[in-house]
């Protein structure tokens, strides 16, 4: 992915990154898992209970005709901060393209879709005034220094462990309510242990 993350100031590492792939892979691995009748032998259903359980909370995957949403995250707002990012993981497993056209949250004012890129060797966020496309089978991350969300204004500072209710409206596949899970100031990723502050060697 985007080598120009190295220059932002604020740069998520590769190593920050890891634990958020390994929680992206795990979640694939859970959808993929093979359920009863599939030849799953008892043992296996007892694992896959105990992994479903364990992930019933705002992280759960949300699905709305093909659309699948995970990882849904966002900080903890420093006093007097008027934005926060907001990150997830978006896989379009339907038959057809889709894109994101908007979001809404009752926590904020408004919410935009962003992108952080390169231009004229300054890392810049635009405004992704026409959505975000999501073609068919694609999986696309948000994710800090990428594409992202963005809250403007909360009606209250997002306070870490508190959830914000979101809103995304698909062009195709409409409306879709998702949870975000608030993270503390400085996280990474979604992972509690990951914040740009801690060497994760
Ligand atoms: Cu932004």
């Amino acid at each position: 992915m985007p080598r120009f993350c190295l220059s932002f100031p604020n740069p998520p590492s590769r190593l920050t990154l890891l634990p958020l792939v390994a929680a992206l892979v795990m979640t694939v691995l859970v959808a993929c898992s093979p359920g009863p009748g599939e030849g799953a032998s008892l043992a296996d259903e007892a694992v896959q209970a105990e992994t479903d359980a364990s992930t019933v909370d705002a992280q759960a995957p949300a699905v709305v005709e093909g659309i699948v949403v995970s990882d849904a995250w966002t900080r903890a707002m420093a006093p007097g901060a008027k934005v926060a990012g907001g990150f997830m993981t978006l896989r379009n497993e339907g038959g057809g393209d889709d894109r994101l056209v908007s979001v809404a949250s009752p926590a904020a004012e408004r919410v935009e879709i962003h992108e952080m890129r390169m231009a004229d060797g300054v890392m810049q966020m635009r405004h992704l005034a026409d959505g975000l496309p999501l073609p068919a089978g694609s999986e696309v991350v948000l994710r800090p220094g990428d594409y992202h969300l963005m809250f403007f204004d909360p009606a209250e500072p997002f306070v870490e462990g508190g959830e914000i209710p979101v809103t995304l409206n698909f062009e195709h596949t409409g409306e879709l309510e998702v949870v975000f899970k608030v993270m503390g100031l400085g996280a990474t990723s979604s992972m509690p242990e990951d914040t740009e502050h801690e060497d994760r060697h």
